[in-house]
């Protein structure tokens, strides 16, 4: 079924999931009529058994928010909004963009799209299909706030950007963390309902959670902590690959069977002994040299990287670090190591044959950055609409993002966005970014639409099926993505997908909806029942029989050389030598010193009642929260003659921002943290009334190696060298020096 009918009737009790973040805990829905009017977790879903965060139950208040734009908004001169009807707004969209297309230039059509979308497989895939029947290059995503390093070392060792390792820590002995607080976010790059209740689980077979970090973080807390100054985790990473040599820990026959060349890898690590970068990293050589040792002789490990790890400078090599652990200690493709997979639909397979797992088949324009899995680096997105030339963006669509708020230069983006012929937004609200579209188009909610659990479920720790069919009919005139796309599709002539097959059949009037997609998928993949010819096989049927949800096996498959079909390389090697990582292993050994101008170093942290730049307008989770604030070691606040609770001004090469500071003995000195995604203004007023400040606005946008990792397009948001002072102390420029020296 697609969109559910409006009209019904009754109260009802209809089993669903989560699509807020990765573990898509079971959720049960009370639906009065059309109207929601409770979330609570399922006890019946096998994986998540009765658990969900605050933000999922929360969902209601977004589902009911009077402020959630439920009919097409124009934008009148004045920056206000009228609503119009459906017709009107497409009919207008589609003769400008028309306009726009018919210079030839289909570069001239960009897209950001934002992180729900990971959670909609009619999303994605229609908004992909759209981009590529167009064929322009500006298709940009949060991936470069996010992932876009981790995709990058993909492509590297693995031969493809989308084959995502993931580690099996239901099952390790040791979970080696480098920038992950999975307490609070609840696991990425791992989908793990009740990952607190795993971990503690974890610690009490004798299993360890060490949890590398500059703040005391929740895992932390709970787990074991080193604490480390931003921005150095590749230091540490390499000291760590260090000691495995000098100790003769290395599994040899691993590497052997494994890996291309380990040599340039082994020889740059040997230059940079623990007691070589402590003076960087912070962590004493001691600790180092322990945790290698720990590393070689758990009987099973596994070493992992995120945001904290994969936003910073060098977070390509990074990644391919936290994997070149694994395979020097014997701990790929098995058990508790690093493994991949088993998803109910292969998607990231699928796109591979579509030729869709790409890396630098093309590059930006501006700043000449290569695509990782199909998107640029949103830090051009303004110099790509400003910019005059052939290829530049003068239409522009943004679905489930708000780039203003979490992208780096957000300012720049606003002035940038005033100057396109059209900008339209597919959201819930309007937003710091919506706000600037000349129309906001009203989507329906993730418990209005059908879904299985979409990309994350490619990294299900317990191999996990299911399929919802929508909740509650749409409201107000909310319409899913795939339907406004292919609306607009129609408008304009395309046939929206990302296979020149199926565009060629769109043409000849056959269109098949994403639900007949999903459908096809679901039985032919791996798990499928074939239509018929595998009895114990997946259908939609089976699923809806099971609403919530199937186990597909204890834990994800692993030996019998299966980490070799994860590798495109011809060789069927993990590949540690080739000229990138080579590259940025010469360019980590060249790095001087950092700028004592700007002595501290900035950070983030998420936190429980909030997701990035949304759900900010939920009473229930904003009730009782303190200001938005920085968190400080107390020696550096004396340092900076700032106390707890004072308005701070923090300063970067490239901005300042003001917000009050808490004082906190959580943070490893030398650091400086602030949460992610405040600073509101738009049609959301809680959130607005919430504001807080905006770190990105630290963020320096031009293409220069210290805002922006050149192989990955990665933003670097973290370790950013910055200083503190009062608020109210006279305002200076940063330290013109400062903007010569390459920290
Ligand atoms: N400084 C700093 N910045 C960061 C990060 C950080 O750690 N530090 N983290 C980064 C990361 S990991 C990410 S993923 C990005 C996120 O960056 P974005 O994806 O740009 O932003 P979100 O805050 O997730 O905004 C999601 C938007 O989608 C809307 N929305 C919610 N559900 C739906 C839906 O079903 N359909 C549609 N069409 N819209 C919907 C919401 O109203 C909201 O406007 O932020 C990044 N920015
Ligand atoms: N409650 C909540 N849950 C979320 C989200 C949310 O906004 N709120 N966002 C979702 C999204 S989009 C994502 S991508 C995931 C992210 O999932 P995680 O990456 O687990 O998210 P964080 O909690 O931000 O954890 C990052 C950690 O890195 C640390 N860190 C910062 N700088 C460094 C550094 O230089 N080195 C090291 N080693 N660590 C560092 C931070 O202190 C923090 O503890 O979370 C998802 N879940
Ligand atoms: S942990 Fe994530 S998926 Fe689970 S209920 Fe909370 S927001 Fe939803
Ligand atoms: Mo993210």
């Amino acid at each position: 079924m697609a969109t559910m009918a409006k009209g019904q009737t009754g109260i009802r009790e209809v089993k669903t999931f989560c699509r807020i973040c990765e573990p898509m805990c079971g959720l049960v829905a009370t639906v009065d009529g059309d109207e929601l009017t409770q979330l609570r977790p399922d006890a019946d879903n096998p994986v998540s058994r009765g658990q969900a965060c605050p933000k999922g139950i929360a969902m209601t208040q977004v589902q009911n928010d009077p402020d959630r734009v439920t009919e097409p908004l124009r934008r009148r001169a004045d920056g206000t909004f009228e609503p119009v009807s459906w017709d009107e707004a497409m009919d207008d969209i589609a003769v400008r963009l028309k306009r726009v297309l018919a210079d030839g230039d289909p570069h001239a059509v960009g897209w950001y799209f934002g992180n729900p979308t990971y959670f909609s497989y009619s999303h994605f895939l229609w908004m992909k299909g759209f981009v590529d029947a167009i064929g322009t290059r500006n298709l940009f995503s949060a991936n470069s706030q996010d992932v876009a390093s981790r995709f990058t070392a993909n492509a590297l060792v693995y031969g493809s950007s989308l084959a995502i390792p993931l580690a099996d820590i239901t099952r390790t002995d040791l979970w080696l963390i480098f920038g992950g607080n999975p307490l609070v976010s609840h696991g990425s790059l791992v989908s793990t309902p009740r990952i607190k209740d795993e971990l503690t689980a974890l610690r009490d077979r004798g299993g360890r959670v060490v949890v590398v970090d500059p703040r005391l973080s929740e895992t932390a807390r709970e787990h074991e902590h080193v604490g480390i100054r931003a921005g150095t985790d590749a230091w540490l990473l390499m000291s760590l690959i260090c000691v495995l040599f000098e100790e003769g820990l290395v599994d040899t026959a691993a590497v052997t069977e494994q890996v291309d060349d380990i040599g340039p890898l082994r020889d740059a690590a040997l230059l940079l002994p623990p007691e070589l970068t402590v003076e960087r990293t912070g962590v004493p050589a001691d600790r180092v040299r322990a945790l290698a040792r720990d590393l070689a002789a758990a009987p099973s490990a596994v070493v992992y990287g995120r945001t904290g790890a994969h936003t910073q400078d060098f977070a390509t090599l990074i990644a391919a670090l936290t994997d070149a652990l694994c395979v020097l200690t014997g701990n790929l493709d098995k058990p508790g190591g690093l493994t991949f997979g088993r998803p109910m639909v292969p998607w990231s397979k699928i796109a591979k044959l579509a030729g869709l797992a790409t890396y630098a088949t093309k590059r930006s324009r501006v700043g000449d950055y290569p695509e990782v899995a199909g998107t640029l680096p949103s830090v051009v997105m303004p110099a790509e609409m400003t910019t005059p030339g052939p290829g530049r963006i003068r239409a522009f669509f943004c679905s489930a993002g708000n780039p203003v708020n979490t992208a780096p230069g957000g300012d720049t983006l606003v002035e940038a966005l005033g100057g396109l012929d059209l900008f339209v937004a597919l959201d819930l609200y309007v937003t710091e970014t919506t706000r600037h579209a000349d129309y906001v188009l009203p989507v329906t909610t993730f418990l209005e639409r059908d879904d299985p659990p979409f990309i994350p479920n490619e990294l299900a720790t317990t191999p996990f099926a299911q399929f919802s069919d929508p909740v509650l009919p749409p409201r107000g005139q909310a319409r899913e993505e795939w339907q406004i796309i292919d609306d607009l599709s129609r408008r304009v002539g395309l046939v929206p997908s990302s296979v020149p097959a199926a565009r060629l059949l769109g043409r000849l009037g056959v269109r098949v909806p994403p639900h007949v997609v999903l459908a096809l998928a679901v039985r032919l993949s791996p798990e499928g029942d074939f239509f018929g010819l595998r009895r114990k096989g997946l259908s939609l049927r089976k699923l809806r029989e099971r609403p919530s949800g199937i186990v597909l096996g204890d834990g994800v498959p692993t030996g019998g050389g299966r980490w070799r079909k994860a590798v495109s390389h011809k060789d069927k090697r993990l590949h540690f030598a080739g000229p990138e990582l080579v590259g940025e292993l010469q360019r980590l050994l060249a790095r001087p010193a950092p700028d004592p101008a700007l002595p501290l170093r900035l950070t983030g942290l998420r936190e429980l009642r909030s997701h990035n730049s949304w759900m900010h307008n939920a009473p229930k989770l904003m009730g009782g929260r303190k200001p938005h604030a920085a968190r400080m070691a107390p020696s550096d606040a004396a340092a900076c003659d700032v106390a707890d609770g004072d308005q701070i001004r923090i300063v970067s090469r490239s901005g300042a921002i003001e917000l009050p500071v808490l004082v906190t003995d959580e943070i490893t000195p030398g650091n400086i943290a602030v949460p992610h995604g405040w600073k509101h203004e738009g049609g959301w007023r809680v959130a607005t009334a919430a504001s807080g400040n905006n770190p990105n606005l630290l963020l320096g946008t031009e293409c220069d190696d210290r805002n922006v990792e050149r192989i990955s397009g990665q933003t670097v948001m973290v370790g950013v060298p910055v200083r503190v002072e009062p608020a109210d102390s006279v305002p200076v420029a940063a330290p013109a020096a400062a903007a010569a020296v390459p920290t």
